[in-house]
């Protein structure tokens, strides 16, 4: 008998996650379709920097097995179609409204995307009769936890939504638990921390960091405003999480798995490392809104070209000066702050035989790395 190549359906394709499942799947084999917004340019620059070199099982082309369809979750008809015509054996339901911070300024919007997309996933794959087939891996998060109840957070510790987007997500986790309990539908929650990458949104705190310390260090740019830098994460590397998202696919049975690190580190010990890749010390002074940081870093660039640290030979002779390099601003404060989250990964380590392989150090290295690359292509 012929291999048969298992189809996947990943709303969010575009995004972060979305491109590094990709990449995973299309390395398994996989014939993968994905859901994509219409926008003005073409929105596929992560899968295609990913993906589009990569040599696929058996000699295929990408054509062959990567098929992008327009849409949008909120739009039920089309995610309706597009589940009856696709078939698929697997569907990662990624697409949200992911920013926690704009989900306060678009509620409404968030709540749509992020809660009735995901009841919109589960019962087309009712309507389609495919609820002995389909295996569905909703992305759940660890903003569930919110006002943490417990430390570190479990599968059993009580959620405390946070925000519009925790709320909303919170009725996504709820709908794919009663939809497995009601049709016995294989029918998961993958309850995942903070995860990121070079690949990660550039408004999210890491990503914000590494590029504008890349800025700094070739004289793009004067200083970093963030908002709470006291708070604190439990950060793992994109490329691991989305193999605990597989994982949970294949798993014998459905159910509920905390994907975490274990570990946690604030915002602040993030831009320290950050500067230190570069053998570059950060000075804290200060407290509250007044807290700065202060460094030796080259001088602002008199033309706009960057010039300072070159990937590969560092910071040769250029004139550096100390200044503010990292200063508050409220404006990036939230009306409700997740101060803290740390996961217990042990459910999916003995369960799923997952482990992250991506330290805190090396996350901060690679995206470094990834930025300053790009300071110098761009
Ligand atoms: P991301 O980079 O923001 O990607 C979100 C994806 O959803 C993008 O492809 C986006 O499309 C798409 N999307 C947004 N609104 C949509 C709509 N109305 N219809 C269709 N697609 C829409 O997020 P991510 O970091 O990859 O996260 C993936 C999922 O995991 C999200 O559900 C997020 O909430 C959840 N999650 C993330 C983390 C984390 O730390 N990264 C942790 C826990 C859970 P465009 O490219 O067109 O914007
Ligand atoms: O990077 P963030 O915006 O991520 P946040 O809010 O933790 O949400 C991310 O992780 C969730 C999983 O726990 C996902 F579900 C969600 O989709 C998203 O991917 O902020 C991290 C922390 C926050 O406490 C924030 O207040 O960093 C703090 N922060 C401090 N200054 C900042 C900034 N966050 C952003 N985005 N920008 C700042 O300037």
């Amino acid at each position: 008998m012929g291999f048969m190549t298992k189809k996947a359906f990943i709303t969010g394709i575009t995004g972060q996650d979305g491109a590094y499942l990709t990449h995973l799947l299309l390395t398994k084999g996989y014939e993968v379709h994905g859901l994509m917004r219409r926008t003005s340019q073409f929105n596929n620059a992560r899968i295609q920097e990913l993906c589009g070199h990569l040599p696929l099982p058996g000699g295929a082309s990408l054509e062959e097995r990567l098929f992008l369809h327009y849409g949008d979750s909120t739009d039920s008809l089309n995610i309706t179609t597009l589940v009856e015509d696709i078939q698929p054996d697997e569907i990662y339901n990624l697409a949200a409204q992911s920013h926690v911070k704009v989900s306060f300024e678009m509620p409404v919007y968030t709540c749509d995307v992020d809660a009735l997309g995901t009841l919109r996933i589960l019962e087309a794959v009712r309507q389609a009769r495919l609820t002995e087939k389909t295996h569905v891996y909703q992305a759940s998060t660890s903003e569930l936890f919110g006002k943490v109840q417990e430390i570190p957070q479990t599968e059993k510790t009580p959620f405390y939504p946070r925000s519009p987007y925790g709320v909303a997500k919170l009725f996504a986790y709820w709908m794919t638990v009663n939809y497995r309990e009601s049709y016995g539908m294989f029918a998961s929650n993958g309850i995942l921390f903070n995860h990121e990458s070079p690949f990660r949104g550039e408004t999210f705190v890491t990503r914000k960091i590494t590029l504008a310390v890349a800025r700094i260090l070739n004289g793009l740019q004067s200083h970093l405003e963030l908002g709470n830098m006291d708070a604190k994460r439990d950060w793992g590397h994109a490329r691991d999480f989305v193999e605990a998202m597989w994982r949970i696919l294949q798993h014998d049975e459905p159910g509920d798995f905390i994907i975490a690190t274990g570990e946690q580190h604030s915002v602040r010990e993030f831009v320290t490392l950050a500067f230190e890749f570069v053998g570059i010390p950060i000075r804290w002074e200060g407290t509250g809104l007044e807290e700065v940081g202060i460094a030796r870093v080259p001088f602002l660039s008199a033309d706009g070209k960057a010039v300072g640290f070159v990937p590969g030979h560092g910071l040769g002779n250029v004139p550096m000066e100390e200044r503010v390099v990292v200063k508050v601003n409220p404006d990036f404060f939230r009306p409700a702050e997740v101060e803290t989250l740390l996961g217990n990964p042990e459910k999916s380590r003995s369960v799923l035989g997952w482990n992250a392989q991506t330290s805190f150090p090396q996350l901060v290295h690679e995206m470094m790395e990834y930025d300053l690359r790009k300071i110098h292509a761009d």
